[in-house]
C-alpha cells in the first residue's frame, strides 16, 4: 500500500530539515519504505480536508490505505513496530528504546520548544532579554543529564534505534543556538545521526522541496 505523508510546501526554515516531516522521512528511509509526499500550504493545514487527518491542523501526517495517523512520535513508533530496524527484538531493550523516544519528546524537547517560542513568537516582548537565559538554563539542565547518560557510547542504548532517531532530531533544533556545542559528546552523537545514509536521503528529499 502506498504511504503518503504531508510536509510544508515551503518550510519556514528554508530546508534546514527542522520541520517534523524530516523525522518521519528519516524513519521511512531507515526501514526502507518508499513514500509519497503531499505538500500543503499553511492555509491547507486549517482546511477541513487536512483537519480530518490531523485535528490540530499540523504536519506531518501519515496515510497508508485505511490507516491515517498524526503526531510524529506515533508515526515513527508505528513504522518501528511494523518494520525491522528501528526497535530491538529483545523485549526489555525494546521497552528501553521506546522510553528514549518518549524522553526525547516529553523531557528534552519541551524546553527547546520554549526557546524557539521565546525567540520567534515572543522575541519583541520587553521581558524576553530576562527570560532567554532562564530558558537556556532549563535546556542545559536536560543536556547535562543526557550527556552524562550517553557518556562515550555511540547510541543511547546499544544499537541505533527509534529512540536515537527522535533524540538526534530533537537536538538538531538546538544547533543554531550554540548550546549543543557546549556538549562534545552530544555534538558528536548528533553528527553520527546526520551521517547515517537514511538521514542523508531524508534531508536531501526535504531540501529538494524547499530549495525550489
Ligand atoms: N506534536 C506534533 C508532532 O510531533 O507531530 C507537532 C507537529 C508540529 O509542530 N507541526 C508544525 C506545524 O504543522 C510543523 S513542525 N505547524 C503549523 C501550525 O501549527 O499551524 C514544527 C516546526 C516548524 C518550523 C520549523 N522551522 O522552520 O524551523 C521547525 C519546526
Amino acid at each position: 500500500m502506498t504511504i503518503t505523508i504531508t510536509a510544508f510546501e515551503r518550510s519556514p526554515d528554508g530546508g534546514k530539515g527542522l520541520a517534523r516531516d524530516t523525522r518521519v522521512r528519516w524513519a521511512l528511509e531507515e526501514v526502507g519504505q518508499p513514500y509519497e509526499v503531499r505538500l500543503v500550504s499553511f492555509a491547507d493545514l486549517k482546511a477541513p480536508a487536512h483537519l480530518a487527518i490531523n485535528p490540530f491542523g499540523q504536519i506531518p501526517t501519515y496515510e497508508e490505505g485505511p490507516l491515517s495517523l498524526f503526531e510524529t512520535g506515533s508515526i515513527v513508533f508505528h513504522l518501528a513496530e511494523t518494520h525491522d530496524g528501528l526497535l530491538p527484538q529483545d523485549h526489555d531493550a525494546r521497552a528501553r528504546a521506546i522510553t528514549w523516544m518518549f524522553a526525547a519528546l516529553n523531557t528534552v524537547e519541551p524546553p527547546i520548544l520554549e526557546l524557539a517560542a521565546a525567540r520567534i513568537q515572543e522575541g519583541d516582548r520587553p521581558w524576553t532579554e530576562q527570560r532567554l537565559p532562564l530558558v537556556k538554563d532549563r535546556i542545559r539542565a536536560r543536556l547535562d543529564r543526557l550527556s552524562a547518560c550517553l557518556g562515550a557510547a555511540v547510541w543511547l542504548d546499544g544499537a541505533f534505534s527509534a529512540g536515537d532517531l527522535m533524540m538526534v532530531s530533537v537536538l538538531l533544533r538546538l544547533r543554531m543556538s550554540g548550546i549543543l556545542d557546549e556538549y562534545e559528546n552530544l555534538s558528536a552523537y548528533v553528527a553520527r545521526g546526520e551521517a547515517r545514509p537514511a538521514y542523508i536521503r531524508a534531508f536531501a528529499a526535504q531540501l529538494a522541496v524547499n530549495a525550489r
